[in-house]
């Protein structure tokens, strides 16, 4: 039997959990990892969406089994290692959560002049232009035909999100965007100066002196919103959430960043630079 597989992409957040899971659980010898390109689709490829449905990374295939997102991926991981990890709570669930998706999160603005910025950034216009095409070949093909309802809604998806970023898109979808990115700002607050705080008892971590599983979970989607708010480095972050948010993050969470900064696993999983 080979060993069993996760399947990344070097510049997703979620993946960056998996990985340093991986790394941290000292897994590296018993799993394999295999990178997909995203910016080429390939999670969209007939034979992935027939692995596992979902068609998202991380996912993690035992050849008995396939685990289809973050959470069951790293609970197989930390079922599976020597290393002792304190078992996920109610926060890997909220940070999960839709209110601050972290995928949305990458495309999210609240006003034109937001949308106009990040169009120019080059990123997530870049995702939906390289990856269009490549979805439309992947429909197109004979392997494709039992999921033609995934590949329809998420051309669908993708278009309309090339028509907000091109602001070509009716008022009504646009208001509707610029809404939800409020909303999800605004959860996305709450969840760095309040719930993940909160979370932290003596810390650095959330479960203490060394990462749990709630840990890989929260870490990544912190550094994945420091990204995004303008932060160019892991070292960058604490400072680039501050301007954003417009106030000085707790103790608490700039003691778990800091400690996340020191680990081995941390700086192998961002050595490529940040992750939106
Ligand atoms: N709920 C999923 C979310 C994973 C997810 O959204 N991954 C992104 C990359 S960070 C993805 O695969 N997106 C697929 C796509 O947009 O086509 C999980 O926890 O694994």
């Amino acid at each position: 039997m080979p060993k069993p597989t996760l399947y990344t992409f070097a510049k997703s957040s979620w993946s960056a959990s998996a990985r340093i899971a991986r790394i941290e659980l000292d897994l590296c010898d018993v799993i394999e990892e295999r990178q997909l390109d995203f910016l080429k689709a390939e999670n969209m490829s007939p034979e992935y969406i027939r692995m596992t449905p979902n068609a998202t990374i991380p996912a993690l295939s035992t050849y008995t089994h396939v685990y289809r997102d973050t959470t069951e991926v790293i609970d197989y991981m930390a079922s599976v290692s020597g290393v002792k990890a304190a078992p996920r709570t109610r926060l890997t669930a909220v940070v999960h959560h839709s209110s601050i998706d972290a995928k949305f999160m990458a495309f999210a603005a609240r006003n034109e002049k937001e949308l106009a910025a990040k169009a120019a950034l080059g990123p997530p216009l870049l995702a939906l232009t390289s990856r269009l095409p490549r979805i439309r070949v992947y429909a197109a093909s004979p392997q494709a035909a039992p999921f033609s309802e995934k590949y329809a809604t998420k051309i669908a998806d993708v278009e309309q999100l090339l028509a907000i970023y091109t602001f070509s898109a009716p008022a009504a979808v646009m208001s509707n965007f610029y809404a939800t990115s409020q909303a999800v700002h605004d959860a996305a607050r709450v969840f760095l100066y309040e719930t993940l705080p909160g979370a932290i008892g003596s810390g650095p971590f959330v479960a203490g002196a060394v990462p749990g599983v709630d840990d890989f979970h929260t870490a990544t989607w912190v550094v994945h919103a420091g990204f995004l708010s303008g932060g160019q480095r892991t070292d960058d972050i604490i400072s680039a959430l501050e301007r954003r948010y417009g106030e000085k993050l707790s103790e608490k969470l700039t003691r778990f960043l800091r400690a996340w900064m020191m680990r081995e696993s941390f700086k192998k999983t961002y050595v490529g630079g940040l992750i939106w």
